[in-house]
């Protein structure tokens, strides 16, 4: 769904390159205050706390990372309590880290493309990669865990966000065992994870954890081929997996040439899979998995799924392939007029008849999903996500846009020119009633004053503007994704 450069040329330009580079600066510092530059005011009934995770780190001493998303992760946390708001951030200790600010310079090899200085010779044959926790962070079972799909947690301190080792829940994982970055939690209490053991076939495995942290349920499938599962959805009786239509040649990789994430292909000519396993203590338990086809392209993030009867309807963000982190580019050259922009699809599948239709939602650029948590696997009405300031092509993420998914009706809140638009989160008021009813929070990369503001929207009305804008005193690096926690 590119658009034709003549009809790009029609809207003007809502950002400008250089104010979108300077947000990839690293954030070397790790700050602890009251944030006293607020305008607009705090809701006194916002009570808890918003979770950040993302890559702090996108050089290490001058020397810089080839793509973001392999910078070492921090935490920012962001406490509302009475109408104040407190703010800290902290760097994940991983090995890594901890090895890296010790030398000084570069140690490992990413999965996306930053490799050991020294060319491809100082690289070859050194098959061990950066295990990084920058992607998610959850608190969940009273733990504070910082996620990276290719790895075990890192368990964090709540309060101080010190990093306290690994977390394994009692031994149900094990050493170097993955759990995703993307867990999703049904609204019945259970938090359901996905972990993706890749190779000529790939292993799935499922794991459920109760509200005490406990792993209660882990089931493992096989599945052909290799896969780059970043996201998953449930539904009240599934779970529910996009296999992306990829192939992995180890070859650069062993050789020094290139790093794994490089080595992974769109294979455009060929379908995507979808797998539906159904969930331990289900209704559908005793059913077998499913796994259907429908046109390629690259999928990251899922919105959500539900069940219609013998229907399951999937909301997912779907590129027309994966953008490209090759070997000699530089991501802040980003031509985002040439990328593929990412959109919203429904995907509808008829389980009887293993039949699968989908319909783009809607031509605007968009990424980071989010929506009420009671709806999560449920038929729901409403989305949020960050999305490009124009109503088509391709763009940075400079908005917060609503879809009401029942009338199509629209709403838009841009930071466009000069803002750069984080992964929002909604938030319900307390005792709400309606499914909209509450706020929608981001983090906003201000270029102009090389600053970061915390963002505060009605979720039922954004014409009015943010009701509260909260300024750090320095800015946060383009982040991934994070949570909120009313404790
Ligand atoms: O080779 C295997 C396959 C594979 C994909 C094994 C593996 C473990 C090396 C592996 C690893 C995958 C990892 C570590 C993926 C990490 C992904 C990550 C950190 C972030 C993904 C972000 C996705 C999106 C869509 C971000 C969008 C950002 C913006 C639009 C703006 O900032
Ligand atoms: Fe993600």
């Amino acid at each position: 769904q590119i658009l034709e450069p003549q009809n790009q040329q029609t809207l003007a330009k809502s950002y400008n390159q250089e104010d979108w580079q300077k947000g990839y600066e690293s954030l070397k510092q790790e700050y602890d205050y009251w944030i006293d530059e607020i305008e607009g005011v705090i809701p006194a009934e916002l009570q808890g706390t918003l979770l950040r995770n993302g890559p702090g780190l996108l050089d290490i001493n001058g020397q810089r990372l080839h793509h973001p998303f392999d910078g070492d992760g921090m935490i920012s946390r962001i406490t509302f309590t009475n109408g104040r708001a407190h703010f800290r951030n902290k760097f994940v200790e991983t090995e890594g880290y901890l090895a890296e600010k010790k030398a000084g310079k570069i140690l490992y090899r990413g999965v996306f493309g930053t490799q050991k200085p020294g060319g491809w010779l100082a690289n070859a044959f050194d098959f061990k990669i950066k295990h990084i926790a920058n992607t998610n962070v959850i608190y969940w079972g009273k733990k504070l865990l910082a996620l990276w799909e290719a790895a075990e947690p890192y368990l964090l301190h709540p309060h101080t966000l010190e990093t306290l080792g690994n977390e394994y829940f009692n031994g149900v994982l094990s050493p170097g065992e993955a759990f995703s970055a993307h867990p999703r939690i049904d609204p019945n209490g259970k938090l359901v994870n996905f972990a993706i053991k890749p190779g000529l076939s790939t292993t799935i495995t499922i794991f459920e954890l109760n509200t005490n942290g406990e792993i209660i349920s882990k089931q493992n499938h096989s599945v052909p081929g290799f896969c780059f599962i970043h996201d998953f959805v449930i539904t009240e009786n599934y779970c529910i997996f996009f296999q992306n239509p990829v192939n992995f040649n180890p070859i650069p990789f062993a050789l020094g040439m290139a790093s794994a994430g490089q080595c992974i292909q769109v294979q455009k000519n060929q379908p995507t899979k979808i797998i539906i396993i159904p969930r331990k203590d289900s209704k559908a338990e005793k059913e077998e998995v499913r796994t259907l086809e429908t046109q390629a392209g690259f999928i990251f993030h899922h919105v959500n799924a539900f069940e219609v009867e013998t229907e399951i309807i999937i909301d997912s963000i779907c590129y027309e392939s994966l953008p490209e982190v090759e070997p000699n580019t530089d991501y802040l050259q980003t031509n985002f007029d040439t990328n593929a922009p990412g959109q919203i699809w429904r995907f509808d599948i008829n389980l009887p008849e293993k039949k699968v239709q989908s319909q783009l939602i809607d031509k605007r650029a968009c990424e980071f999903p989010t929506i009420h948590p009671n709806n999560v696997g449920k038929p729901y009405r409403y989305l949020y996500i960050a999305a490009a300031h124009n109503p088509i092509g391709n763009a940075p993420l400079q908005a917060i846009w609503k879809v009401d998914l029942a009338t199509e009706k629209q709403e838009i809140w841009s930071a466009a020119p000069r803002g750069f638009m984080g992964e929002p989160i909604f938030i319900p008021r307390p005792n709400s009633q309606q499914e909209d009813e509450g706020w929608v929070i981001a983090l906003v990369y201000d270029s102009e004053n090389h600053r970061s503001d915390v963002v505060i929207l009605d979720a039922q009305d954004f014409s009015k503007g943010a009701i509260a804008k909260l300024h750090l005193k320095h800015h946060i690096p383009y982040g991934l994704h994070g949570s909120f926690t009313p404790e």
